[in-house]
């Protein structure tokens, strides 16, 4: 007698306990996932979903390190290796207080099916640290770098596990962590993607995330006959998803009027135009400011401890922040409001019951594995120009990224299509997905 999908998740609670975000994610797979094992029993009788819940590997270390004013500090470090049946582990580091171990293990798992996802042979991890870099100095981040990679350079490598950014790993960060891979290892290995385009790093990385966003925005638009251009669109969060996603909402003619941050949001009825956008990378990524000032400077409304979702007249949202940022009451006000299409930027977003309610209210849901995997796409793409030891011009590598964003799109539609939901993008990307990875272990043995 298979188990049922009940059964399952009861397991899943049972062995990961209080890790919610994971359960989360694991229940939005495998309630996809569930009705093929009528079609393909194998897979249950292989075990497969059990073994996608458990990591291959993870590491959890201690990253000691001292303070601009001597005093010794002791942080958690994590790299969780999820999946190695199509590629290397590959995704990002998330530096936050936040950081445990039930939201790594939550991103590393979405990181397996959006890896599948983008057509590029890429395994699934995440990691990071509970490392709070707001208000540190370029020489206390740089220290925390250096101590982080003494640990994690002995389980990374270029066929092996290639971390990159998230939340608090920028161009900044990954710098000081080459630096200290490359002197540990006397190696310049193109072991981290999001490098500097002088030492390895591709054109586009930096936009790819919030690029591929909109183009996979783009796609579901068209697909129902209409395009970005002329829409308003709403955008959460002010960081590197965000950024581009904006500087591409403009590319295409659409308005983008929102951006916050953990303190509040910011209304600019007229547009982040792209003078503004530049203001706002300064802000950001130079002085680290918060998003208040932006509504001090240019004289629009700021909404402290708010968020973007309640801002009428707008067709598209874009939450580009953070995971469970947006609630069933809040997409309740999006559909009232008329809004077309949701794609997510931030991984998970959505709460289930919103993005539920969203499906059933006729708007086009673009989940996070599918809408947001341009970034790690255009980190595969890196992982090319270093292995060919070339580099790719800003056309060839944006090229490429469209191409990527039109191929997930299709293939999630057409699953979606085959599997008796048309315009269901979260049943589109999970089948599509899981049915890569599943094949790939099947072909693999028990491992
Ligand atoms: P950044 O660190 O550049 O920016 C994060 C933004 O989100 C900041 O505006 C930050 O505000 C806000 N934010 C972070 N945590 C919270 C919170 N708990 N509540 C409210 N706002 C918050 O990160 P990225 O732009 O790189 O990442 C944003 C999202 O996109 C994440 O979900 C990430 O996993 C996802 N993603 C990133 C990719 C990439 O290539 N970078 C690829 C695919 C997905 P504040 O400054 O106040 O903390
Ligand atoms: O969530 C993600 O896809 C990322 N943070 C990017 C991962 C990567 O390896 O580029």
């Amino acid at each position: 007698m298979l188990q049922t999908l009940h059964e399952f998740m009861d397991d899943v609670v049972e062995r990961s306990a209080a890790q919610f975000e994971f359960h989360q994610a694991v229940r939005d797979v495998a309630e996809s996932v569930w009705p093929l094992f009528d079609r393909y029993p194998e897979y249950l009788e292989e075990k497969i979903p059990h073994r996608m819940v458990q990591a291959e590997r993870i590491i959890i270390f201690r990253v000691p390190w001292v303070d601009d004013t001597g005093t010794v500090q002791v942080n958690r470090g994590y790299r969780i290796e999820m999946s190695s049946a199509i590629g290397p582990y590959k995704g990002g580091l998330r530096f936050h207080p936040s950081v445990n171990l039930g939201i790594l293990k939550f991103l590393a798992f979405e990181q397996v099916y959006k890896n599948a996802l983008t057509t590029l042979p890429m395994g699934g991890g995440k990691g990071g640290a509970d490392f709070d870099p707001k208000g540190r100095t370029d020489h206390e981040v740089m220290r925390f770098c250096q101590a982080f990679m003494s640990e994690l350079f002995r389980h990374i490598g270029p066929h092996t596990d290639i971390p990159a950014g998230d939340i608090g790993v920028g161009a900044r960060e990954i710098g000081y962590l080459f630096g200290q891979y490359k002197k540990l290892a006397n190696q310049f290995d193109g072991i981290l993607t999001g490098k500097g385009t002088a030492w390895g790093g591709s054109l586009i990385r930096p936009e790819s995330t919030g690029y591929g966003t909109v183009y996979f925005t783009e796609e579901m638009l068209r697909a129902q006959g209409d395009t970005i251009h002329g829409k308003t669109v709403l955008i959460s969060g002010s960081g590197n998803v965000a950024q581009f996603a904006v500087e591409n909402v403009n590319r295409l003619g659409g308005t983008a009027v929102t951006l916050s941050d953990s303190d509040g949001f910011i209304h600019d009825p007229g547009g982040i135009d792209a003078e503004k956008l530049d203001w706002v990378m300064n802000l950001k990524n130079v002085r680290r400011g918060r998003i208040s000032e932006y509504a001090e400077h240019f004289g629009v409304g700021y909404y402290a401890g708010q968020k973007p979702w309640g801002v009428e007249g707008a067709q598209v949202a874009l939450p580009c922040a953070t995971q469970n940022e947006l609630d069933v009451e809040e997409a309740k006000h999006l559909v009232a409001n008329g809004i077309r299409v949701v794609a997510e930027g931030a991984n998970m977003p959505t709460y289930p019951d919103a993005s539920r309610l969203l499906i059933d209210s006729g708007v086009l849901f673009g989940p996070g594995k599918a809408a947001n995997a341009g970034g790690v796409a255009v980190s595969g793409l890196e992982m090319a120009q270093n292995a060919a030891f070339t580099t790719w011009s800003r056309e060839e590598v944006d090229a490429k990224l469209l191409g990527i964003m039109t191929a997930i799109h299709r293939s999630c539609r057409e699953t979606a299509e085959e599997f008796g939901v048309p315009n269901n993008y979260v049943v589109g990307a999970n089948i599509a997905a899981f049915r890569k990875v599943a094949g790939a272990m099947m072909d693999q043995g028990v491992v």
